[in-house]
């Protein structure tokens, strides 16, 4: 088919490659729809939602190998699930239960950070070590568009330009950081300006549209294998849901503006695009979405099966020599 051609042509993905990207965003966006309802539930606790930025999470590390290293914040929790890294683990994270944490190593997938932007000098210096023992892996480190105001953001970021670390920073510009709006954020007129003054590339993109998000990861990724350092992606789009579970945003958010974004939601414009194609049929739909719910029915039984922690874990890594009021008897 002719659109199918074009299609492939654009973006370089072959047909198996497109639908891979679509699974990735169906099994993310029904993992986030269905922590909305565990929460609700009283089965996890506060959850950090991602609807609608499925397209910048699924885009952005679908030009990543595995041995490729992703640097999450706590909008990107189930990035794991990308890798494999099991459900009930990622659920677990939210029950606030040890089992919730993995060993980086095992999946190239860095802890979630929630201390905002902090990871960001972790992803640079990961990447440089790496190529200092010549190894041609990339750090993707994604944070919000509030990030890029703290400390940490211009550590990292000028340390990965001064090392040329190979290094794909990815914004995403949801416009709001709780209740802060961009326009209280900074007086740049874009955040991609600002790898200007670290001397990177910054590549302001789509953020609902999944091809335009994997395509400048993409031309990242593949300047940093080339050794050039690193780049600066801005994913612009507009939080379409609460900052999370606890927030409730009709305070300070225009609900009409939000209604509108949520009607132009980055899944259904992929499968608009794939089914122009010719590449997506309803049982196609129909069968990724029972198998993401699936995935998910298994995950939750898997994570309320395990055993409560022991609350002493608390305070196992916390003192070396605990102080005497928390040392048993
Ligand atoms: C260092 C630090 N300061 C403050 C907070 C509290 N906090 C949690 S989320 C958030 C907003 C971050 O907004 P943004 O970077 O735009 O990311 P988004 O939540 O929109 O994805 C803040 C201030 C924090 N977690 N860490
Ligand atoms: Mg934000």
């Amino acid at each position: 088919m002719a659109s199918t051609d074009a299609l492939q042509q654009t973006v370089g993905l072959s047909t198996g490659q497109l639908l891979e990207l679509y699974r990735r965003m169906v099994y993310l966006r029904t993992y986030d729809e269905r922590s909305v309802v565990y929460h609700r539930q009283g089965r996890i606790g506060t959850y950090a939602i991602f609807w609608n930025h499925e397209a910048i999470q699924a885009g952005a590390t679908f030009a990543l190998t595995d041995d490729d290293w992703i640097f999450p914040s706590y909008r990107e929790s189930a990035i794991g699930l990308i890798r494999g890294l099991p459900v009930e683990t990622l659920l677990q994270w939210w029950r606030g239960h040890p089992s919730g944490w993995w060993s980086p190593a095992d999946w190239n997938v860095a802890s979630i950070t929630v201390p905002i932007a902090t990871h960001l000098p972790h992803a640079a210096g990961l990447a440089w070590g790496k190529k200092l023992r010549g190894e041609d892996t990339v750090a993707m480190a994604f944070f919000g568009d509030g990030a890029t105001s703290e400390g940490a953001f211009h550590e990292g970021v000028n340390l990965a330009a001064v090392m040329s670390a190979p290094v794909v920073f990815v914004c995403n510009n949801n416009q709001w950081a709780i209740s802060t709006p961009i326009e209280a954020q900074t007086r740049a007129e874009s955040l991609a300006d600002k790898a200007v003054g670290y001397g990177m590339p910054g590549v302001r993109v789509d953020g609902l549209d999944v091809l335009a998000v994997y395509s400048a990861a993409r031309d990242a990724v593949e300047r940093a294998r080339r050794g050039e350092g690193p780049t600066l992606i801005e994913a612009v789009h507009y939080r379409a849901a609460p900052h999370a579970t606890a927030d409730d945003p009709r305070a300070y958010i225009d609900m009409e503006r939000v209604e509108e974004e949520r009607a132009r939601e980055c899944l259904g414009r992929y499968e608009n695009v794939l089914r122009e194609a010719g590449l997506l049929t309803d049982e196609l739909v129909e069968s990724t979405r029972k198998d993401a719910e699936d995935l998910m029915r298994a995950g939750i039984t898997a994570a309320e099966a395990e055993p409560p922690a022991d609350p002493e874990l608390l305070f196992t890594h916390a003192y070396v020599d605990p102080p005497g009021n928390m040392r048993n008897g």
